[in-house]
């Protein structure tokens, strides 16, 4: 069985980071390791959650797991806290990284032309250091505009796309995917650029026109899992886009429509049967 070590938030309530990744994750058939950044009440899409910053404990419980010589085929980050960590983070993934391990950057920490509440540019500019030892990032186009300083534009013809992609690359990564792109009315999606070949692959399908919180890291758990399992990336990414959109259309259907994350839970049956 394929290992895999993600360190994100745990929001307690909430639906996003490793209440996410953790059940998508195992529901793909990979045995999934938790590195907890920090617990909060809930995400900090709600007012007053409280926050108790775990990063004194990254580097006690990754040196036990390399003293019981624990080793993961992949690692996968998500929404981190502060700078300090950042290059906390960095240095795990030195210590575990071996030729064949996939290391999945999600730089969480923006959307819709905005930082979440808790970040600043700095912050922001910091997750640069980290996409740069990436094999795949997965920013949306916000949050690359920042690690690239090129400009946030909500409509845009496919030449900014490459352009993004090439700026990501430049910071290091191997293969930047940019998430929630749009090539075409109605349509949504990801593209990326395979920096090594020089070649860009993109997936679009249809969007439902609403914005649940969340599904960013219901789409990088989904495309890391895929990756992880061998599928080539036309497949993960498609299985990871068409997997994102279902728990939208599945919220949708609830009278209640919770704005704080999506009803995935439901649709986890389907995300096990897109991979038989
Ligand atoms: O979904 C990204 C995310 C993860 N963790 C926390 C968040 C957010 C987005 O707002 O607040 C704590």
């Amino acid at each position: 069985m394929k290992r895999i070590l993600t360190i994100q938030d745990i929001s307690c309530f909430g639906k996003c980071s490793l209440t996410v990744a953790l059940p998508l994750l195992s529901a793909m058939g990979i045995e999934t390791v938790i590195l907890p950044t920090a617990v909060l009440s809930t995400h900090t899409m709600f007012k007053n959650f409280t926050v108790k910053d775990l990063s004194d404990q990254l580097e006690p419980i990754t040196r036990h797991w390399k003293e019981e010589g624990i080793t993961f085929d992949a690692i996968y980050t998500g929404y981190l806290g502060t700078e300090e960590e950042i290059d906390t983070v960095i240095e795990i993934i030195r210590t575990f990284r071996n030729d064949k391990t996939l290391v999945f950057i999600d730089p969480a920490m923006a959307d819709n032309g905005k930082l979440y509440p808790a970040f600043d540019e700095h912050y922001a500019r910091k997750n640069a250091d980290l996409c740069a030892i990436a094999d795949i990032t997965v920013p949306n186009i916000t949050e690359a505009s920042y690690l690239t300083g090129l400009p946030y534009l909500e409509t845009y013809p496919e030449d900014y796309v490459k352009n993004m992609l090439q700026a990501l690359a430049a910071l290091g990564t191997r293969t930047p995917i940019l998430t929630g792109v749009s090539l075409s009315e109605g349509k949504t999606g990801a593209m990326g650029f395979d920096s090594e070949t020089k070649e860009y692959f993109v997936y679009q399908h249809d969007r439902i026109p609403v914005s649940y919180h969340g599904t960013g890291d219901i789409f990088s758990s989904v495309l890391a899992g895929a990756f992880v399992l061998g599928l080539d990336r036309t497949k993960a990414l498609k299985i990871a886009a068409d997997f994102t959109e279902m728990t939208i259309a599945q919220t949708q259907k609830n009278p209640d429509k919770p704005w704080y994350g999506v009803d995935f839970e439901a649709v986890i049956p389907d995300l096990v049967d897109m991979l038989r």
